[in-house]
């Protein structure tokens, strides 16, 4: 059974070697069509994290602002959500709703993300998923509000992270990844995919 940290179920170990090697297989596959890109904040910063997507639906920031789009910003359409990844949401999540978009951040040593909410989804009465590849990762969870106490959980290749209820509007971010921690990826990092659903329900 997962782990219940303030309404964030952690499964810790859902994923085998095997499957993350094939995981980390499909996520090449999907950037080789919509290569990371390192996103700039609406203020002007350049995120240390870089992403891409796959599915109808990718998330991009620019100076306009944060929004889900379906064109990667150099233009072409967004890959399909590998079959393996549909199979996770399948298992932790729902049979009947898929997901219209999965998030692929790329940790590189040193790559962060600030505490924040997920509320750009039109729908939030589906959880996000997340699936953790690579590196070590310092994941903490706060409150639906802003401030107040945080936990903290390191997140491990092959943890599986479900937000839903009361947690799928709360503050996270990850806070720091242990360098080559993991033999995932020969030259280090950490890949993490999020689920998502984006358009409101039938
Ligand atoms: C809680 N990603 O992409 S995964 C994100 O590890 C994001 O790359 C982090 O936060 C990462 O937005 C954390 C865990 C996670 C993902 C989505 C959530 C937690 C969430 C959505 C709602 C609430
Ligand atoms: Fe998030």
């Amino acid at each position: 059974p997962p782990l219940n940290i303030r309404g964030f179920q952690v499964y810790k170990g859902f994923l085998d070697r095997a499957a993350q090697d094939e995981l980390v297989a499909q996520a090449r596959q999907v950037a080789q069509d919509a290569p990371f890109f390192s996103p700039m904040t609406p203020s002007g910063r350049t995120m240390s994290v870089r992403m891409t997507s796959a599915g109808r639906l990718g998330w991009v920031t620019d100076r306009s602002g944060y929004r889900y789009q379906a064109a990667h910003p150099k233009g072409q359409g967004w890959p399909e959500i590998p079959e393996q990844i549909l199979e996770i949401w399948r298992g932790v999540a729902s049979k009947e709703r898929m997901p219209d978009s999965c998030l692929m951040n790329f940790y590189g040593e040193g790559a962060r993300m600030g505490m924040h909410q997920d509320k750009d989804e039109g729908d939030f009465s589906w959880p996000v998923v997340s699936v953790s590849l690579g590196d070590d990762a310092l994941f903490r969870m706060g409150n639906p509000e802003r401030g107040g106490s945080t936990e903290s959980v390191w997140l491990t290749s092959g943890d599986v992270v479900v937000m839903g209820g009361d947690a799928r509007l709360s503050y996270h971010g990850i806070d720091r990844i242990r360098f080559q921690s993991s033999s995932l990826l020969p030259k280090g990092g950490r890949i993490n995919l999020t689920l998502r659903v984006v358009d409101q329900g039938d």
